[in-house]
């Protein structure tokens, strides 16, 4: 086979954002697109030259004729090794246990996690280190910088590899072995839980449970863990088949996108706990009957209750979550006498400190949970740890949640996204903020303000402009951000926190209890006047 090298211009717009590139699927599949990004991901990791390197992704439309088209280029620049889920179909966490069990020189995750898919939806390529981890930003930057001067990208002319059947093939002089997507990935989880202690309490025959795959990626996972290996009836796993448009829907696991979960959890029969996680199945939505756990309160929670589960029965290093994730593991860390970090958004920023052994969970408000047991975060984990909580608490999730309140304090806490809006006016209104942050304190009970940077205790990098905080004498709190994972315009997020520590102020409806919040936050800001929105396209 011939390795051929094909001439090529840069694109202007590789530039990953919080989790690798995304763009529309018509913009990755014009000619050299894709190609230059691998490329570009070659050229600055030449350690990838001989050695093993895990390929897979959540199975939306592009994502077989793009697994081709890389493990082409991955022969012809020189692996020695591709590791490619059957079908094409890689989770995002089980690419990452993949990547670190076989020690490979990294991977390369194709999604666009919970944005729609099909061939007018979203595409996405990340590339993993070979800690399991998303590249940090100084390799992102590297790949990024390579972009802008490529010239030529390499290939080899081949048949398309059989992604059906389980084995090893060849590319030149490169194997590709075609592997059971779930099996290490449930091997993994069996370590880390007492499957048998869930599978008394979801086969038992009186504890309802759903898991909402929706139509993505989890769709084998679930059923090979919560029906084949832990007696759960097959029916708990619904939209298990995953789709290469996600059945035309939004596989974001929250309460508008997930509402068949919702609804199987509502009114005096509802489900004891149900569960949704979205195209890439590292996002987890937990409920309840009658009852939403914020992900802020499932990540202390967790932090609470971790000496609980087999897997962290010695107790936890520290915790780390996303500055606008809310305050309520920082309250459990300081009981708890360990480390609590807050770091910008995107999973790549919670590489170093799990590495260095600093902390041992780690989450986000926007529905991410995770662990040392991999560099991604992880939707099926999670609802694992829920289950096994349950399992040993005897309770029921709101009971669970509610008591940790009252020892606790409840940090409300919601999110408001402006979906789409003008990027010229998003950044015109962050512009503006930023501007104002010197006047801010002293006005409306407001006690700091600043525009947040992160410098990494384990690496020294430095990482500036992540997002406006405003900080309340009560210990509320307003953050403003852009989001960089869209593909249209700009999608302004608003993230809105208030403590409570009187019990009998905890069980307020959350909008009502945050309502002078969220007028304050657009006075402050002019949302309504600059966006030209007067509601937010989806609260969480
Ligand atoms: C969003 C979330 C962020 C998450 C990122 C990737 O980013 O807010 O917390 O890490 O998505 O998650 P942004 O920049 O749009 O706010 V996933 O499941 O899309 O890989
Ligand atoms: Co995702």
């Amino acid at each position: 086979m011939t390795i051929r090298e094909i001439a090529t211009t840069p694109f202007d717009d590789q530039k990953p954002g919080t989790s690798g590139l995304r763009k529309k699927v018509t913009r990755f599949q014009e000619s050299g697109y894709l190609e230059n990004f691998v490329q570009a991901i070659f050229d600055v990791r030449p350690d990838l030259v001989g050695g093993t390197l895990v390929i897979g992704g959540d199975g939306r439309y592009f994502n077989l004729a793009a697994i081709q088209i890389i493990l082409r280029m991955a022969a012809a620049n020189g692996a020695a090794r591709a590791l490619v889920g059957q079908n094409g179909l890689l989770s995002t966490p089980a690419v990452s246990h993949l990547i670190r069990k076989f020690e490979t020189r990294g991977g390369i995750v194709l999604s666009a996690s919970h944005n729609p898919g099909g061939p007018d939806g979203d595409f996405g390529i990340k590339f993993n280190t070979p800690n399991g981890g998303p590249a940090p930003e100084s390799v992102t930057d590297a790949i990024h910088k390579r972009t802008q001067s490529i010239q030529k990208y390499r290939t080899i002319e081949c048949a398309d590899i059989d992604l059906q059947t389980i084995g090893r093939q060849k590319i030149g002089e490169m194997t590709v072995e075609v592997i059971d997507p779930v099996a290490d990935y449930a091997d993994l989880m069996a370590e880390l839980f007492d499957f048998d202690a869930i599978r008394n309490l979801i086969g038992g025959g009186t504890f309802r449970l759903c898991f909402d795959a929706m139509h993505a990626i989890t769709g084998p996972y679930a059923t090979e863990i919560l029906v084949n290996r832990l007696g759960a009836p097959e029916s708990a796993v619904i939209n298990a088949t995953p789709l290469p448009d996600f059945g035309g829907g939004h596989p974001d696991p929250n309460l508008t996108h997930a509402h068949e979960a919702v609804e199987l959890t509502t009114g005096e029969d509802g489900a004891d706990f149900a569960a949704a996680s979205d195209g890439d199945g590292d996002r987890n939505m937990i409920l309840g009957r009658n009852f939403f756990v914020t992900p802020s309160d499932s990540l202390a929670v967790m932090a609470a209750n971790a000496h609980l589960i087999r897997g962290y029965q010695d107790g936890i290093s520290g915790v780390a979550r996303s500055m606008p994730t809310s305050a309520a593991a920082d309250r459990v860390a300081q009981q708890l006498g360990i480390e609590a970090f807050e770091t910008p958004t995107g999973w790549k920023f919670f590489g170093n400190l799990l590495d260095a052994g600093r902390i041992t969970l780690c989450g986000e408000e926007s529905f991410g949970t995770g662990s040392n047991h991999v560099r991604e975060k992880d939707g099926l984990w999670a609802v694992l740890f829920w289950l096994n909580l349950l399992a040993v608490r005897k309770q029921s999730v709101a009971q669970i949640v509610t008591e940790h309140w009252a020892t606790f304090g409840r940090n409300y806490y919601t999110r408001h996204d402006y979906e789409g809006v003008d990027a010229g006016a998003a950044t015109e209104l962050m512009n503006h903020l930023r501007s104002s942050l010197p006047h801010l304190p002293g006005t409306h009970d407001i006690a700091w303000a600043d525009d947040f940077a992160y410098e990494d205790p384990v690496d020294g990098s430095r990482t500036e402009q992540q997002g406006i905080r405003i900080g309340f004498e009560d210990g509320s709190r307003i953050v403003y951000r852009l989001s960089g994972t869209g593909t249209v315009g700009a999608t302004l997020r608003v993230y809105l926190e208030a403590f409570e520590a009187d019990t009998g102020k905890q069980n307020l409806e959350t909008q009502t209890r945050m309502q002078p919040l969220i007028e304050l936050a657009d006075t402050l800001a002019g949302i309504r006047e600059r966006t030209g929105r007067d509601a937010p396209d989806v609260i969480t």
